[in-house]
């Protein structure tokens, strides 16, 4: 038995072959000389930095999404940055970066984490290199807001559901819809549903945006959709989240509720989605597109 440091593991498909059997020999008690063989393999290591560099040359090489890719799956963060810089200046927008690169990135560390590949503490550097990455696009994505208007476009209530710490999602799209001008009360991860209701009557929002990325928020969105329409309150629901989909919503969600429940796909599709939703004539339009029979919803757009 052995303790181990989660942080410092490889991901085991990617370990080097010849590593890997050493290492399995000794762990597995495969062969008599084992110990000896590993020993001799790890005098090649010592003080190996030409490897070392020549690694990081060979994945430094490749192209701005399979470089983004790795310190993603990797979780370096030594050249998010400047990565993150040169995908911005070939996207026609900022936010481009976040809805095409990163979550490419990210959807490979989903696939391997799904896949057991991956562990939890590896994920958390994955998040804290997603993070690194967003917070460099901020002030992009700010500058590019439309000056035009400087009056709310109106408020919007953020959270992200009871039993669920998954922000990263959530973070973006409030900062999307702040830089549209949209007042935002963020309320976090984790929020009880008590609160969000609570706080949607305090702030009088025109619209409530919850995030769910694990399965059990699915459940939550419905409970709170069922609660607020106990309490007859008819504040638009927009639903997003990698596990949250079109037709969840439609079947489970929305049947709960009388007032408008919208499923969005990624935060860029939410400014649009807002704005429709506070347009009593588009707002109608996605109401009425709901038919619980045929269970039809069309998707927002
Ligand atoms: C990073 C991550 C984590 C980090 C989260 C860090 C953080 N601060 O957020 C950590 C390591 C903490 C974590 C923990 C766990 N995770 Co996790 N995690 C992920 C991962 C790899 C990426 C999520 C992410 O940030 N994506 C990038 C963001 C930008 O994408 P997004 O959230 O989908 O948001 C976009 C849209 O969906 C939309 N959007 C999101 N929210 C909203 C809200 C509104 C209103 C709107 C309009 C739009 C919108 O806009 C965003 C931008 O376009 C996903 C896999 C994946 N590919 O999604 C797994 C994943 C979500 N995690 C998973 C699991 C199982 C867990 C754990 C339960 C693991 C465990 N055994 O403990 C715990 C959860 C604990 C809990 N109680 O919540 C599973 C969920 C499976 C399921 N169906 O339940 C996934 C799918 C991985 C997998 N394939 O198995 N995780």
């Amino acid at each position: 038995m052995g303790i181990v440091n989660p942080e410092m593991l490889e991901i085991y498909d990617e370990i080097d072959p010849v590593l890997l059997e050493h290492v399995e020999d000794v762990l597995l008690n495969r062969r008599e000389d084992a110990t000896e063989r590993l020993l001799d393999l790890a005098e090649s290591f010592k003080g190996d930095f030409k490897a070392n560099e020549k690694a990081i040359a060979e994945w430094r090489s490749g192209t701005i999404q399979e470089r983004l890719t790795h310190s993603l799956v990797k979780g370096i963060d030594e050249f998010i940055e400047i990565d993150v810089e040169e995908a911005r200046q070939a996207a026609s927008k900022p936010i481009e970066v976040i809805e095409i690169n990163l979550m490419a990135g990210m959807n490979v560390v989903g696939d391997l984490f799904g896949s057991g590949k991956m562990f939890l503490p590896q994920v958390v550097k994955s998040a804290r290199v997603m993070k690194k990455a967003v917070a460099y696009l901020l002030p992009f994505i700010e500058a590019a807001k439309d000056g035009s208007t400087s009056s709310s476009a109106g408020k919007v209530l953020m959270a992200t559901v009871k039993g669920d710490v998954h922000d990263i999602g959530k973070n973006i799209v409030s900062v999307v819809l702040a830089c549209n001008n949209y007042e935002i009360v963020d309320l976090g991860v984790m929020v009880a549903p008590e609160k969000i209701i609570a706080a949607a009557i305090e702030h009088n929002v025109d619209v409530i945006g919850l995030s769910g990325l694990i399965t059990p928020s699915l459940d939550e969105m419905v409970y709170l959709a069922k609660e607020l329409d106990k309490l007859n309150v008819q504040i638009p629901i927009m639903i997003g989240g990698a596990t949250t989909s079109r037709a969840h919503t439609a079947v489970k969600i929305a049947p709960q509720y009388k007032a408008t429940v919208v499923h969005v796909n990624d935060a860029s599709r939410a400014v649009t989605v807002a704005g429709n939703l506070l347009n009593s004539e588009t707002k109608e339009k996605y109401h009425k597109t709901f038919v619980p029979n045929t269970m039809l919803f069309v998707k927002a757009t």
